[in-house]
């Protein structure tokens, strides 16, 4: 079997690069592990920047987003009892987010490859990646019990945090960046119409807590946990009693509750890899980068890499031109460290970290302060939030 481009992972940026590839005219085949049923339902993301808004619009799978997705212009943060909006239009100059779950796009965009004739190998074993550093580097794996191997002209690592790219490139080749942060997030999917149509960032004694939404009828809701946290010992009271807690603003605001759905743990992580490509193998996504949640970027990062990779390598394919691949890696970091520091400074300002002292709980809560009442400082979460990159 042969293609020009191989794609480990159908994730967001697998799927998104197949797409872009196939509107330049460029040959890929996408190996994924799982079935499409898996990755259609796994709940992950929900906000979308502008420019990742733009670009599925303009590459035509747009459409159910534009009908479903609900567009947001301001975040509440909310602490000391109170609650503080800031407002993304008034400080961006009309910008703001679309919350569209990431399995949306997921679907969205399977469905369209499916229907450009996309070759996507699902239920992919024993998937690896071989001669890298040469001309044909190839993808093996077994598919409906045989071993096929795929020659390619490049591989794309979309293969996610714990995939198998990354780790087939000689440690001593990349530098890693790494932060393991002391709690996770525990995650419900819940049943129930959203009690507001903004998100709210909570910091309570207790711990972080995010209020957010699907759909008119799914809230989808977070809570600060221990990072081994057992979800045996969280029963569904338990849930909305912290959840009430944490988000409340002492003025009767109402948190409606529904049947939840699903639930799950998610470990905190900041996590880097330079550079982002090994000979003819590029690492797009989780693969190479990992942020905590609490920013919103992983995805969006993860459509910025790709459309990087995308554009050059039609620039490989119609101009000969390797410079677009050789700056790939560099372009990508510029805006991946950008929204490493956000990330970070979200994570940190919103959090209960246990092993801080006092002072340091003050000097947060004197951030969360001037961050709600300085215009400046408003205007800086804001453009990052909304994904603007002045340089
Ligand atoms: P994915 O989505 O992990 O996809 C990787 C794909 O590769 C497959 N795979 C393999 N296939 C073949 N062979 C192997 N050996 C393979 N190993 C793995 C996997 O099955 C999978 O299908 O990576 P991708 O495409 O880079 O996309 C990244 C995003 O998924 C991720 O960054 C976001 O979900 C992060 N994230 C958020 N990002 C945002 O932009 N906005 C948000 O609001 C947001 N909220 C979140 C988040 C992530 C969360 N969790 C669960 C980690 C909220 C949460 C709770
Ligand atoms: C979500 O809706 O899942 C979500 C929203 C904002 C975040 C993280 C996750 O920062």
């Amino acid at each position: 079997m042969r293609t020009q481009v191989g794609i480990v992972g159908a994730g967001p940026a697998g799927l998104l690069l197949s797409h872009l590839l196939h509107l330049q005219g460029i040959s890929s085949v996408i190996v994924e592990a799982r079935s499409r049923r898996y990755v259609e339902e796994r709940i992950r993301a929900g906000v979308l920047e502008q420019g990742t808004v733009d670009l599925l619009n303009e590459t035509g799978v747009g459409s159910r987003m534009r009908r479903e997705g609900l567009v947001h212009h301001g975040i509440e943060l909310r602490f000391g009892g109170r609650n503080h909006r800031i407002d993304f239009a008034a400080l961006t100059g009309g910008h703001g987010v679309t919350v569209y779950g990431q399995h949306e796009v997921v679907k969205d965009l399977i469905q369209q490859r499916l229907a450009d004739g996309g070759d996507i190998r699902f239920e992919a074993a024993d998937v690896s990646v071989h001669e890298t550093d040469s001309a044909r580097p190839k993808i093996r794996f077994t598919h409906q019990g045989e071993v096929q191997e795929l020659d390619c002209d490049f591989i794309a690592g979309c293969d996610g945090f714990h995939g198998i790219c990354r780790p087939s490139i000689p440690p001593a080749q990349l530098k890693t960046y790494d932060r393991v942060y002391p709690f996770a997030w525990l995650g419900i999917l819940a049943e129930a119409p959203p009690s507001q149509d903004e998100l709210i960032y909570a910091n309570h004694p207790d711990g972080f807590a995010l209020y957010s939404m699907r759909s008119p009828q799914i809230t989808r809701l977070y809570l600060q946990c221990r990072p081994d946290e057992d979800l045996a010992q969280w029963s569904d009271d338990r849930i909305w009693s912290a959840l009430h807690t944490r988000l409340g603003d002492g003025a009767g605001w109402r948190l409606n509750e529904g049947p939840i759905l699903q639930k799950s743990v998610t470990p905190m992580r900041s996590f880097v890899t330079e550079p982002m490509r090994r000979g003819r193998l590029f690492l797009a996504g989780d693969a190479a980068h990992i942020v905590p949640p609490t920013g919103a970027k992983g995805m969006n990062l993860a459509v910025h890499d790709v459309k990087v990779l995308a554009a050059a390598l039609d620039g490989f394919y119609r101009k000969d031109a390797e410079q677009g691949l050789e700056l790939y890696s560099e372009t990508c970091l510029a805006r991946i460290w950008r929204m490493q520091r956000f990330s970070w400074w979200m994570t940190s300002m919103l959090h209960r970290f246990d092993d801080k002292s006092d002072f340091d709980q003050r000097v947060q809560l004197a951030e969360l302060e001037y961050v709600t009442s300085s215009r400046a400082a408003s205007e800086s979460l804001a453009e990052n939030y909304v994904g603007l990159m002045r340089r």
